[in-house]
Protein backbone atom coordinates (compact mmCIF):
# COMPACT_ATOMS: atom_id res chain seq x y z
CA UNK A 1 0.00 0.00 0.00
CA UNK A 2 1.20 3.72 -0.84
CA UNK A 3 0.15 6.23 1.53
CA UNK A 4 -1.03 9.64 0.41
CA UNK A 5 0.05 12.62 2.02
CA UNK A 6 -0.39 16.59 1.88
CA UNK A 7 1.50 17.97 -0.74
CA UNK A 8 4.72 19.30 0.26
CA UNK A 9 5.07 22.97 0.66
CA UNK A 10 8.52 23.40 1.24
CA UNK A 11 10.55 21.49 -0.99
CA UNK A 12 13.98 23.32 -0.63
CA UNK A 13 15.59 20.24 1.03
CA UNK A 14 15.14 18.09 -1.57
CA UNK A 15 15.51 20.23 -4.26
CA UNK A 16 19.07 21.59 -2.83
CA UNK A 17 19.85 17.71 -2.04
CA UNK A 18 19.33 16.94 -5.77
CA UNK A 19 22.12 19.84 -6.82
CA UNK A 20 19.38 22.30 -8.23
CA UNK A 21 20.05 25.77 -7.74
CA UNK A 22 17.93 27.45 -4.82
CA UNK A 23 16.59 30.71 -3.36
CA UNK A 24 18.51 30.35 0.00
CA UNK A 25 20.56 26.78 1.50
CA UNK A 26 17.88 24.84 3.53
CA UNK A 27 18.83 24.17 7.28
CA UNK A 28 18.21 21.58 9.83
CA UNK A 29 20.32 20.24 12.81
CA UNK A 30 21.14 16.24 13.43
CA UNK A 31 19.71 15.41 16.87
CA UNK A 32 16.70 18.49 16.36
CA UNK A 33 14.45 16.60 18.31
CA UNK A 34 16.10 15.98 21.57
CA UNK A 35 17.42 16.75 24.98
CA UNK A 36 18.06 20.98 24.64
CA UNK A 37 14.24 21.44 24.06
CA UNK A 38 12.40 21.50 27.22
CA UNK A 39 9.27 20.84 25.29
CA UNK A 40 11.08 17.24 24.90
CA UNK A 41 11.31 16.53 28.25
CA UNK A 42 8.07 17.61 29.14
CA UNK A 43 6.75 14.87 26.48
CA UNK A 44 9.08 12.34 27.17
CA UNK A 45 8.41 12.95 30.99
CA UNK A 46 9.38 9.69 32.55
CA UNK A 47 9.19 7.46 29.55
CA UNK A 48 11.83 4.82 28.49
CA UNK A 49 13.64 6.15 25.27
CA UNK A 50 13.04 2.99 23.46
CA UNK A 51 9.04 3.06 24.68
CA UNK A 52 9.37 6.51 23.03
CA UNK A 53 10.55 5.40 19.86
CA UNK A 54 8.00 2.65 19.85
CA UNK A 55 5.03 4.35 20.11
CA UNK A 56 3.87 6.66 16.72
CA UNK A 57 2.11 9.30 18.90
CA UNK A 58 5.09 10.04 20.96
CA UNK A 59 7.98 9.71 18.59
CA UNK A 60 5.77 12.22 15.96
CA UNK A 61 4.97 14.80 18.84
CA UNK A 62 8.91 14.44 19.66
CA UNK A 63 9.46 14.84 15.35
CA UNK A 64 7.34 18.07 15.60
CA UNK A 65 8.95 19.61 18.25
CA UNK A 66 11.46 21.69 16.07
CA UNK A 67 9.21 22.18 13.47
CA UNK A 68 6.88 24.40 15.51
CA UNK A 69 9.59 26.07 17.43
CA UNK A 70 11.59 27.03 14.72
CA UNK A 71 8.98 27.38 11.82
CA UNK A 72 9.72 29.16 8.98
CA UNK A 73 13.60 28.48 9.46
CA UNK A 74 13.74 24.94 9.55
CA UNK A 75 13.51 23.15 6.33
CA UNK A 76 13.07 19.60 7.18
CA UNK A 77 12.22 16.97 10.18
CA UNK A 78 13.81 13.78 11.32
CA UNK A 79 11.57 11.18 12.51
CA UNK A 80 12.15 10.43 16.19
CA UNK A 81 14.35 6.77 16.76
CA UNK A 82 17.55 5.62 17.12
CA UNK A 83 20.43 3.83 14.66
CA UNK A 84 20.56 1.51 17.57
CA UNK A 85 16.81 -0.42 16.52
CA UNK A 86 18.82 -2.28 14.10
CA UNK A 87 20.71 -4.09 16.14
CA UNK A 88 17.41 -4.92 18.59
CA UNK A 89 15.80 -6.49 15.29
CA UNK A 90 18.61 -8.36 15.30
CA UNK A 91 17.58 -9.63 18.62
CA UNK A 92 20.20 -8.10 20.75
CA UNK A 93 18.92 -6.22 23.92
CA UNK A 94 19.77 -2.57 24.14
CA UNK A 95 18.34 -0.62 26.72
CA UNK A 96 19.17 3.36 26.91
CA UNK A 97 20.34 4.38 30.24
CA UNK A 98 19.70 7.75 31.50
CA UNK A 99 22.06 9.97 31.14
CA UNK A 100 24.46 7.58 29.97
CA UNK A 101 23.58 5.94 26.73
CA UNK A 102 22.91 2.50 25.13
CA UNK A 103 23.65 0.01 26.73
CA UNK A 104 23.94 -4.09 25.70
CA UNK A 105 23.99 -6.34 28.42
CA UNK A 106 25.20 -9.05 26.11
CA UNK A 107 27.60 -7.63 23.51
CA UNK A 108 29.34 -9.68 20.86
CA UNK A 109 32.40 -10.71 22.60
CA UNK A 110 33.98 -13.33 19.75
CA UNK A 111 33.33 -14.83 16.97
CA UNK A 112 33.18 -18.47 18.81
CA UNK A 113 30.66 -16.72 21.31
CA UNK A 114 27.24 -18.79 20.77
CA UNK A 115 25.83 -14.95 20.27
CA UNK A 116 27.71 -14.11 16.90
CA UNK A 117 25.88 -17.24 15.09
CA UNK A 118 22.89 -16.55 16.43
CA UNK A 119 22.65 -12.74 15.12
CA UNK A 120 24.24 -14.18 11.73
CA UNK A 121 22.04 -17.72 11.19
CA UNK A 122 18.92 -15.29 12.33
CA UNK A 123 16.28 -14.22 9.57
CA UNK A 124 14.92 -11.11 10.28
CA UNK A 125 11.49 -9.67 8.99
CA UNK A 126 12.07 -5.48 9.19
CA UNK A 127 8.84 -4.97 8.61
CA UNK A 128 7.46 -6.97 11.52
CA UNK A 129 10.20 -6.19 13.92
CA UNK A 130 10.92 -2.30 13.09
CA UNK A 131 7.11 -1.84 12.02
CA UNK A 132 7.04 0.85 14.70
CA UNK A 133 9.33 3.13 13.09
CA UNK A 134 7.46 2.66 9.76
CA UNK A 135 3.79 3.40 11.66
CA UNK A 136 5.48 6.81 13.42
CA UNK A 137 7.00 7.91 10.05
CA UNK A 138 3.06 7.94 8.82
CA UNK A 139 1.67 9.10 11.25
CA UNK A 140 4.21 12.46 10.79
CA UNK A 141 4.03 13.07 7.26
CA UNK A 142 -0.34 13.40 8.28
CA UNK A 143 0.77 15.61 11.36
CA UNK A 144 3.28 17.34 9.10
CA UNK A 145 0.81 18.43 6.56
CA UNK A 146 3.71 19.28 3.73
CA UNK A 147 5.07 21.64 5.92
CA UNK A 148 8.70 20.49 5.48
CA UNK A 149 9.58 17.15 4.38
CA UNK A 150 10.75 13.92 6.63
CA UNK A 151 14.18 12.37 6.22
CA UNK A 152 14.65 8.65 7.73
CA UNK A 153 17.64 7.81 8.19
CA UNK A 154 19.62 4.43 9.94
CA UNK A 155 23.26 3.45 11.56
CA UNK A 156 26.44 2.73 9.05
CA UNK A 157 27.08 -0.73 8.89
CA UNK A 158 30.89 0.18 11.14
CA UNK A 159 29.21 2.29 13.49
CA UNK A 160 26.31 -0.71 14.41
CA UNK A 161 29.03 -2.83 14.75
CA UNK A 162 31.17 -0.47 17.11
CA UNK A 163 27.86 -0.69 19.23
CA UNK A 164 27.29 -4.35 18.86
CA UNK A 165 30.93 -5.40 19.95
CA UNK A 166 31.63 -2.65 22.26
CA UNK A 167 27.74 -2.86 24.73
CA UNK A 168 27.84 0.74 24.32
CA UNK A 169 29.66 3.71 23.53
CA UNK A 170 32.86 3.92 24.33
CA UNK A 171 36.45 6.06 24.22
CA UNK A 172 38.87 3.42 23.32
CA UNK A 173 37.37 0.97 21.02
CA UNK A 174 39.13 -1.97 22.35
CA UNK A 175 36.25 -4.39 21.48
CA UNK A 176 35.83 -3.06 17.88
CA UNK A 177 39.53 -2.99 17.43
CA UNK A 178 39.93 -6.36 18.30
CA UNK A 179 37.77 -7.66 15.63
CA UNK A 180 38.68 -5.55 12.84
CA UNK A 181 42.85 -6.64 13.09
CA UNK A 182 41.97 -10.60 15.52
CA UNK A 183 38.80 -11.24 13.61
CA UNK A 184 38.48 -9.75 9.67
CA UNK A 185 36.13 -12.25 8.02
CA UNK A 186 33.80 -12.65 10.71
CA UNK A 187 33.80 -8.73 11.47
CA UNK A 188 33.29 -8.27 7.61
CA UNK A 189 30.39 -11.09 7.42
CA UNK A 190 28.53 -9.11 10.08
CA UNK A 191 29.45 -5.86 8.40
CA UNK A 192 27.48 -7.30 5.25
CA UNK A 193 24.55 -8.58 7.17
CA UNK A 194 23.92 -5.09 9.02
CA UNK A 195 24.24 -3.70 5.57
CA UNK A 196 21.66 -5.96 4.11
CA UNK A 197 19.05 -5.04 6.59
CA UNK A 198 20.01 -0.84 6.47
CA UNK A 199 18.63 -1.27 2.77
CA UNK A 200 15.75 -2.93 3.73
CA UNK A 201 14.98 -0.51 7.21
CA UNK A 202 15.66 2.37 4.96
CA UNK A 203 13.52 1.06 1.77
CA UNK A 204 10.47 0.36 4.13
CA UNK A 205 11.28 4.12 5.62
CA UNK A 206 10.79 5.53 2.37
CA UNK A 207 7.75 3.43 1.62
CA UNK A 208 6.07 4.22 4.89
CA UNK A 209 7.00 8.33 3.63
CA UNK A 210 10.58 8.88 4.31
CA UNK A 211 11.49 11.51 1.78
CA UNK A 212 15.25 11.46 2.49
CA UNK A 213 17.32 9.40 4.00
CA UNK A 214 20.74 9.62 5.80
CA UNK A 215 23.13 7.49 7.20
CA UNK A 216 24.96 8.22 10.39
CA UNK A 217 28.64 7.08 10.27
CA UNK A 218 29.77 8.58 13.23
CA UNK A 219 32.26 6.79 14.77
CA UNK A 220 34.25 6.79 10.72
CA UNK A 221 37.03 8.74 12.55
CA UNK A 222 38.03 5.93 14.55
CA UNK A 223 39.19 3.90 11.79
CA UNK A 224 42.69 4.44 10.00
CA UNK A 225 42.61 5.60 6.20
CA UNK A 226 43.55 1.75 4.87
CA UNK A 227 40.92 0.25 7.30
CA UNK A 228 38.14 2.81 6.62
CA UNK A 229 38.17 1.72 3.08
CA UNK A 230 38.61 -2.11 4.05
CA UNK A 231 35.74 -2.15 6.63
CA UNK A 232 32.92 0.84 6.67
CA UNK A 233 33.28 2.29 2.52
CA UNK A 234 32.59 -0.60 0.89
CA UNK A 235 29.30 -1.06 3.02
CA UNK A 236 28.31 2.65 3.07
CA UNK A 237 28.88 1.45 -0.77
CA UNK A 238 26.27 -1.52 -0.70
CA UNK A 239 24.22 0.71 0.41
CA UNK A 240 24.10 3.32 -2.13
CA UNK A 241 24.17 1.13 -4.38
CA UNK A 242 20.77 -1.43 -3.36
CA UNK A 243 18.55 1.14 -1.65
CA UNK A 244 17.60 2.58 -5.09
CA UNK A 245 17.40 -1.12 -6.70
CA UNK A 246 14.96 -1.87 -3.61
CA UNK A 247 12.65 1.18 -4.08
CA UNK A 248 12.57 0.97 -7.90
CA UNK A 249 11.53 -2.83 -6.83
CA UNK A 250 9.06 -1.76 -4.36
CA UNK A 251 7.27 0.20 -7.48
CA UNK A 252 8.44 3.26 -5.67
CA UNK A 253 10.85 6.87 -6.81
CA UNK A 254 14.06 7.16 -5.63
CA UNK A 255 14.77 9.77 -2.74
CA UNK A 256 17.86 11.55 -2.13
CA UNK A 257 20.65 9.90 -0.10
CA UNK A 258 22.86 11.78 2.75
CA UNK A 259 25.93 10.03 4.22
CA UNK A 260 27.64 11.01 7.66
CA UNK A 261 30.99 9.36 7.98
CA UNK A 262 32.32 11.88 11.31
CA UNK A 263 35.72 12.30 11.38
CA UNK A 264 37.02 10.78 8.18
CA UNK A 265 38.35 13.70 6.99
CA UNK A 266 41.08 11.84 4.96
CA UNK A 267 38.63 10.24 2.95
CA UNK A 268 36.23 13.03 1.52
CA UNK A 269 37.36 12.31 -1.78
CA UNK A 270 36.39 8.65 -2.03
CA UNK A 271 33.13 9.52 0.03
CA UNK A 272 32.07 11.68 -2.78
CA UNK A 273 32.46 8.79 -5.61
CA UNK A 274 30.24 6.37 -3.35
CA UNK A 275 26.85 6.86 -5.17
CA UNK A 276 25.25 9.48 -2.48
CA UNK A 277 23.52 12.72 -3.18
CA UNK A 278 25.32 14.82 -0.20
CA UNK A 279 27.85 14.26 1.91
CA UNK A 280 27.55 15.46 5.67
CA UNK A 281 30.75 16.69 6.91
CA UNK A 282 31.66 17.52 10.88
CA UNK A 283 33.53 21.12 11.79
CA UNK A 284 37.31 19.45 11.08
CA UNK A 285 36.69 20.35 7.45
CA UNK A 286 37.97 23.74 6.11
CA UNK A 287 34.57 24.52 3.19
CA UNK A 288 36.29 26.37 0.81
CA UNK A 289 39.01 23.07 1.04
CA UNK A 290 35.70 20.87 0.25
CA UNK A 291 34.50 22.81 -2.74
CA UNK A 292 37.95 22.43 -4.25
CA UNK A 293 38.27 18.41 -3.41
CA UNK A 294 34.70 18.31 -4.46
CA UNK A 295 35.38 19.87 -7.80
CA UNK A 296 32.53 20.05 -10.54
CA UNK A 297 31.13 16.57 -9.09
CA UNK A 298 27.88 16.62 -8.40
CA UNK A 299 27.42 16.56 -4.97
CA UNK A 300 25.89 17.96 -1.95
CA UNK A 301 27.73 19.31 1.09
CA UNK A 302 25.91 19.01 4.85
CA UNK A 303 27.22 20.80 7.55
CA UNK A 304 29.44 21.67 9.03
CA UNK A 305 29.55 24.28 12.13
CA UNK A 306 31.04 23.38 15.55
CA UNK A 307 28.03 22.89 17.34
CA UNK A 308 30.00 23.98 20.37
CA UNK A 309 29.89 27.68 18.73
CA UNK A 310 26.01 27.50 20.21
CA UNK A 311 27.63 27.92 23.74
CA UNK A 312 29.08 31.21 22.79
CA UNK A 313 28.42 34.84 21.74
CA UNK A 314 25.94 35.79 19.19
CA UNK A 315 29.03 37.36 17.44
CA UNK A 316 31.05 34.41 17.77
CA UNK A 317 28.08 32.36 15.53
CA UNK A 318 27.80 35.21 13.02
CA UNK A 319 31.28 34.77 12.34
CA UNK A 320 30.98 30.81 12.57
CA UNK A 321 27.84 31.33 9.89
CA UNK A 322 29.87 34.33 7.35
CA UNK A 323 32.84 31.96 7.48
CA UNK A 324 30.78 28.91 6.45
CA UNK A 325 28.82 31.77 3.96
CA UNK A 326 32.08 32.46 2.03
CA UNK A 327 33.56 28.95 1.60
CA UNK A 328 31.21 27.42 0.11
CA UNK A 329 30.83 30.04 -2.07
CA UNK A 330 27.39 30.28 -1.41
CA UNK A 331 27.07 33.97 -3.13
CA UNK A 332 28.33 32.95 -6.50
CA UNK A 333 26.81 29.15 -6.89
CA UNK A 334 23.96 29.11 -5.13
CA UNK A 335 23.51 25.27 -5.09
CA UNK A 336 25.59 22.34 -3.32
CA UNK A 337 24.94 23.10 0.10
CA UNK A 338 22.63 22.32 3.07
CA UNK A 339 23.08 23.92 6.22
CA UNK A 340 23.72 21.72 9.86
CA UNK A 341 25.73 21.32 12.63
CA UNK A 342 28.86 19.45 12.06
CA UNK A 343 27.73 16.88 14.29
CA UNK A 344 24.28 16.57 16.51
CA UNK A 345 23.13 19.49 18.95
CA UNK A 346 24.02 18.87 22.41
CA UNK A 347 21.93 18.75 25.55
CA UNK A 348 22.96 22.17 27.29
CA UNK A 349 21.87 24.54 24.27
CA UNK A 350 19.78 27.21 24.87
CA UNK A 351 17.26 26.65 21.80
CA UNK A 352 17.38 30.46 21.43
CA UNK A 353 20.79 30.26 20.31
CA UNK A 354 20.00 27.57 17.70
CA UNK A 355 17.31 30.19 16.53
CA UNK A 356 19.67 33.08 16.24
CA UNK A 357 21.95 30.07 14.30
CA UNK A 358 19.05 30.02 11.42
CA UNK A 359 18.42 33.36 11.45
CA UNK A 360 21.69 34.50 11.07
CA UNK A 361 22.16 31.76 8.11
CA UNK A 362 18.77 33.26 6.37
CA UNK A 363 20.08 37.01 6.70
CA UNK A 364 23.59 36.03 5.34
CA UNK A 365 22.04 34.00 2.58
CA UNK A 366 19.05 35.28 1.04
O1 LIG B 1 16.42 14.70 16.14
C1 LIG B 1 17.02 13.72 15.69
O2 LIG B 1 18.16 13.75 15.21
C2 LIG B 1 16.24 12.40 15.60
C3 LIG B 1 16.52 11.40 16.48
C4 LIG B 1 17.86 10.70 16.68
C5 LIG B 1 18.89 10.34 15.80
C6 LIG B 1 19.05 10.74 14.33
C7 LIG B 1 18.19 10.15 17.93
C8 LIG B 1 17.39 10.31 19.15
N1 LIG B 1 19.34 9.41 17.78
C9 LIG B 1 19.79 9.52 16.49
C10 LIG B 1 20.95 8.87 15.89
C11 LIG B 1 22.00 8.31 16.77
N2 LIG B 1 21.85 7.57 17.92
C12 LIG B 1 23.38 8.38 16.49
C13 LIG B 1 23.95 9.02 15.26
C14 LIG B 1 24.09 10.48 15.41
C15 LIG B 1 25.17 10.95 16.30
O3 LIG B 1 26.33 10.58 16.07
O4 LIG B 1 24.83 11.74 17.19
C16 LIG B 1 24.08 7.71 17.51
C17 LIG B 1 25.58 7.54 17.65
C18 LIG B 1 23.10 7.20 18.41
C19 LIG B 1 23.34 6.40 19.62
C20 LIG B 1 22.84 7.12 20.81
N3 LIG B 1 21.51 7.21 21.12
C21 LIG B 1 23.57 7.87 21.75
C22 LIG B 1 25.07 8.11 21.72
C23 LIG B 1 25.77 7.41 22.83
C24 LIG B 1 27.24 7.38 22.66
O5 LIG B 1 27.73 6.37 22.15
O6 LIG B 1 27.90 8.34 23.03
C25 LIG B 1 22.66 8.37 22.69
C26 LIG B 1 22.95 9.17 23.92
C27 LIG B 1 21.38 7.97 22.27
C28 LIG B 1 20.07 8.32 22.89
C29 LIG B 1 19.25 9.26 22.13
N4 LIG B 1 18.87 9.10 20.81
C30 LIG B 1 18.07 10.15 20.45
C31 LIG B 1 17.90 11.00 21.59
C32 LIG B 1 17.05 12.23 21.64
C33 LIG B 1 18.65 10.44 22.64
C34 LIG B 1 18.73 10.94 24.05
C35 LIG B 1 17.79 10.18 24.90
C36 LIG B 1 17.50 10.82 26.22
O7 LIG B 1 18.33 10.67 27.11
O8 LIG B 1 16.43 11.45 26.34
Amino acid sequence: MTHSFEPLQNDLLLRAAWGQKVERPPMWVMRQAGRYLPEYHEAKANRDFFECCRTPEIASTLTLQPIDRFAGLIDAAIIFSDILVIPQAMGMDVQMVDKKGPHFPNPLKSPDDGQYAQVMERQVDVSKELGYVYDAITMTRHKLKGRVPLIGFCGAPWTLLCYMVEGGGTKIFQHSKAWIYKYPNEAKALLQKISELCVEHLALQVKAGAQAVQVFDSWAGELSPASFKEFSEPYLAYIAKYLPLKLRELGLDVVPMIVFPKGAWYALDSVSNLGYNVVGLDWTHDPAEVVKTIGDRPIVIQGNADPGVLYGSHASITEVVKKMVDGFGWAERRRGWIVNLGHGITPFVNPDDLKFFFQEVHRLTV
